[in-house]
């Protein structure tokens, strides 16, 4: 008989504003704007469109859930990027720059969109990355710029052996590459018209799920690895328009992303 569920604590809901806050995550891969995590950059964009102050550390060793994102604040350690938006949410209630959407309709697009970023196409994008022979050679070269140079020849292949185990127990990798893309242009087509020709998913202000969107469209279009996962953004303009527009709005090249080695 298996052992069940871990006892796992319940997240912490707000801290002090007033300490420095940090958060952890993985460097940008390519042109993307923010982190090669979808999770990571959804976290710093958010931080970015709410308008709140932070210091990066590229770095996962301390990671209360064994994943990144993850924030320290004063006494507070927070892992999980949704945990982490509804605490920043509550420690700078008040001075937030964004705001959720009014209505119900809103609120229902937004959960909508986030949940198809986060689940569906974020597997899509470990199918191309590393799971196809040409996203694997570019993945093990960017991933091993992250390990030191003693660890190179394992860990990459360690950490795809279990991508690769989890993608095939969530079934994904169990299509062929055919229906992937067939899976990913539906979930895309309905971003694209969710989206239509509005600047932000909800209106002309952004919401905190547009920051979940663009982290997974940035990794999708910008990770100069010329898969699959670009092509597929790209057949709709609105969403390319979208990227450039919030990357221009929120990563100037005068503020790049804080996880990029150097800039604090
Ligand atoms: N539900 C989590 C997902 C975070 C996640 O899957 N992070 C990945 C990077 S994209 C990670 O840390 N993977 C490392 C590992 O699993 O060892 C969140 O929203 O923060």
């Amino acid at each position: 008989m298996g052992k069940g569920l871990p006892v796992v604590k319940d997240s912490v809901t707000a801290g002090d504003a007033s300490k420095p806050l940090v958060v952890y995550g993985f460097e940008p891969w390519g042109s993307t704007a923010s982190s090669s995590s979808p999770f990571v950059a959804k976290v710093e964009t958010f931080l970015r469109m709410a308008g709140i102050d932070y210091e990066a550390n590229p770095s996962m060793e301390g990671s209360p859930k064994g994943k990144v994102p993850f924030i320290k604040q004063g006494d507070v350690t927070l892992g999980d990027s949704t945990f982490i938006c509804e605490y920043l949410k509550n420690t700078y209630k008040g001075s937030l720059k964004t705001k959720e959407p009014d209505t119900a309709e809103g609120k229902a697009i937004a959960t909508a969109c986030q949940l198809l970023c986060e689940d569906h196409l974020y597997h899509g994008l470990i199918y191309f990355r590393w799971g196809t022979p040409k996203g694997w050679a570019v993945t093990r070269k960017y991933l091993s710029g992250m390990v030191p140079m003693l660890l190179r020849p394992v860990v990459p292949g360690m950490v795809r052996k279990g991508l690769l185990k989890a993608l095939h127990m969530q079934g994904l990798s169990r299509h062929s590459e055919k229906d992937v893309i067939f899976l990913l242009t539906s979930s895309m087509t309905a971003l694209s018209n969710f989206l239509g020709d509005k600047k932000y998913i909800t209106g002309d202000e952004p919401c905190p799920a547009d920051a979940s969107v663009f982290g997974a469209l940035d990794n999708y279009l910008n990770d100069d690895m010329d898969l699959e996962t670009s092509r597929i953004v790209k057949q709709f303009p609105n969403l390319v328009g979208y990227v450039t527009d919030i990357r221009q709005t929120y990563y100037p090249e005068s503020n790049p992303t804080k996880f990029k080695t150097g800039a604090k």
